[in-house]
């Protein structure tokens, strides 16, 4: 199936409009639920990134010009294109990521999903008019492009962050030098295609294959690019913003959590076990969004392992293409060695492992790298397992004593992007969605599934301020500007010469 779902074998940077390669240095982009390679991806070096950003500066002068509804005319062709190929885009995803098909068709839809809608922001974009303080005189603020936007994305979600980072960006007037994740560069590769045929003018998306330490610190340090917007790790993120810091360049971050969902005595158990295992072991654990906590009260602990347990039975694991699978890969080794690595630590700091635990070798496997969905309970806060982010099919269970013991629980980790809660006590739901400190909080559904109009992001150390998606994406591309124009015909001096 897989080999005639890509028609090439090695992949070009997309620069000024134009498929080209400079370098002879490649990556392999391996199928993790087969070990088959499946495209070779080109790794740029500084010179590449220097002329993207060169072409772009150059394109972005006569695109910031082009009214803006007409700049969303594109989106929405793109959003059509995207439509049309939903199926191959989905599969393709499928090849190189190894989420399940069922999750990779909700994620390009939620890419074509942002492309309506940010196509909708062409005739809004809206700024403010409001009174001057001066007789005869206007005042407004109004949005306007940056200029050159970077884009870092990962490969975790590799067509919809790109989505939510690049349709805002083209919208508000900016051109964009993108580098996507070395581990799933197809959609970028399709994603590129698709903007040629709506007819987005040369030069306005660039695509720069290559890693972090050459492609991505070149277009960090690039003064020309003057907004960097980044998706992965923490520790890439905090040196990202450091050598931002230091240029006064703008940088938006998304980098992860340690998200919970909180069971309440009162809760329907078996629709938080159904949330927990969705949002736990759906797209294995690779989530930013994923729960990797359950804080449970322990007058239902019990019953809620036993319906995990129970409803784990149901997990088929496998290659994701292929019929009833619900659990897929891991994305690579190193991904595989950081989960086994948290077993052990778990282990060792005295949680009980309940289910799983181990990769999943032998002649059904062949080559992929499959992990066991996998349950610890009895875990207490301070345990690493209850703290840092593993990006595996791994939860803990801690249990707690009261409402207040679980906002505690779930606020003591250093991230802060989703969380949820199961009650049916409607009191405990407000005061949840208050005190819960994360960007997004769900009441009787798991931790994963945001739409692309509301913000996306978080506090404390999963970002640094900005949101992803929603109409907030757009205060990231642009910079506010406030006019004032004078129709009195002299001067009037502000603060002074008002009655
Ligand atoms: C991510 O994991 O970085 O809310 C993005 C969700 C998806 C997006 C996840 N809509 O889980």
């Amino acid at each position: 199936m897989s080999d005639n779902l890509l028609n090439v074998s090695e992949l070009k940077n997309y620069i000024d409009g134009i498929w080209q390669n400079n370098v002879t240095d490649f990556a392999t982009v391996i199928n993790p639920a087969t070990g088959k390679e499946v495209v070779k991806v080109p790794l740029s070096a500084k010179a590449d990134v220097d002329k993207a950003v060169e072409v772009a500066k150059k394109a972005q002068k006569e695109w910031a010009l082009e009214p803006a509804p007409m700049r969303a005319e594109i989106l929405y062709e793109v959003g059509r294109i995207m439509k049309d190929r939903k199926e191959h885009l989905s599969q393709l995803l499928t090849l190189e990521n190894g989420k399940v098909l069922e999750e990779a068709r909700g994620e390009v839809q939620e890419g074509i999903d942002m492309a309506f809608y940010m196509a909708g922001e062409g005739r809004r974009l809206f700024g403010q008019t409001t009174n001057a303080e001066l007789k005869d005189k206007f005042a407004m603020s109004v949005r306007s492009p940056i200029g050159v936007v970077g884009l870092i994305t990962p490969w975790n979600f590799p067509i919809a962050i790109a989505t939510w980072k690049s349709f805002p960006a083209i919208v508000a007037g900016n051109a964009v030098v993108w580098k996507p994740a070395t581990e799933t560069p197809i959609m970028a590769y399709e994603l590129a295609k698709i903007f040629e045929e709506a007819g987005l003018p040369k030069g306005i998306v660039n695509v720069v294959f290559g890693s972090g330490s050459q492609v991505g610190d070149a277009m960090v340090q690039h003064p020309d690019i003057r907004v960097i917007s980044f998706t992965g790790s923490n520790d890439t993120g905090r040196h990202i913003a450091g050598e931002c810091g230091r240029q006064l360049k703008k940088v938006s971050l998304e980098m992860g959590g340690k998200n919970a969902v909180i069971v309440m005595d009162d809760a329907d158990l078996d629709l938080a076990a159904d949330g927990i295992l969705w949002s736990a072991f759906g797209t294995s654990g690779q989530r930013c969004t994923a729960c990797s906590r359950v804080i449970v009260h322990k007058d239902v602990k019990e019953e809620l392992e036993s319906l995990i347990l129970d409803k784990m039975k149901e997990l088929k694991i496998g290659n994701g293409l292929e019929d009833g699978i619900k659990v897929g890969p891991i994305i690579n080794q190193a991904g595989i060695d950081k989960i086994k690595k948290y077993i052990q630590i778990g282990q060792d700091e005295g949680a009980k492992l309940i289910a799983g635990g181990n990769q999943l070798t032998g002649e059904a496997y062949g080559d992929g790298l499959f992990f066991e969905p996998t349950v610890f309970t009895d875990a207490t806060i301070d345990m690493r397992i209850a703290q840092e982010e593993i990006f595996g099919p791994v939860v803990s269970l801690i249990p707690v004593s009261s409402f207040e013991e679980a906002i505690k629980v779930n606020n003591s980790v250093e991230y802060g992007l989703s969380s949820s809660i199961f009650t049916r006590d409607v009191n405990q739901v407000y005061r949840a969605q208050r005190d819960l400190d994360t960007g997004i909080v769900y009441v009787n559904a798991g931790t994963t599934g945001a739409e692309i109009h509301l913000p996306f992001g978080g506090t404390k150390g999963t970002g640094n301020g900005h949101r992803d998606s929603g109409v907030q994406a757009l205060d990231v591309y642009t910079e506010w500007k406030a006019v004032y124009v004078d129709y009195s015909g002299k001067l009037q001096r502000a603060q002074i010469d008002v009655e």
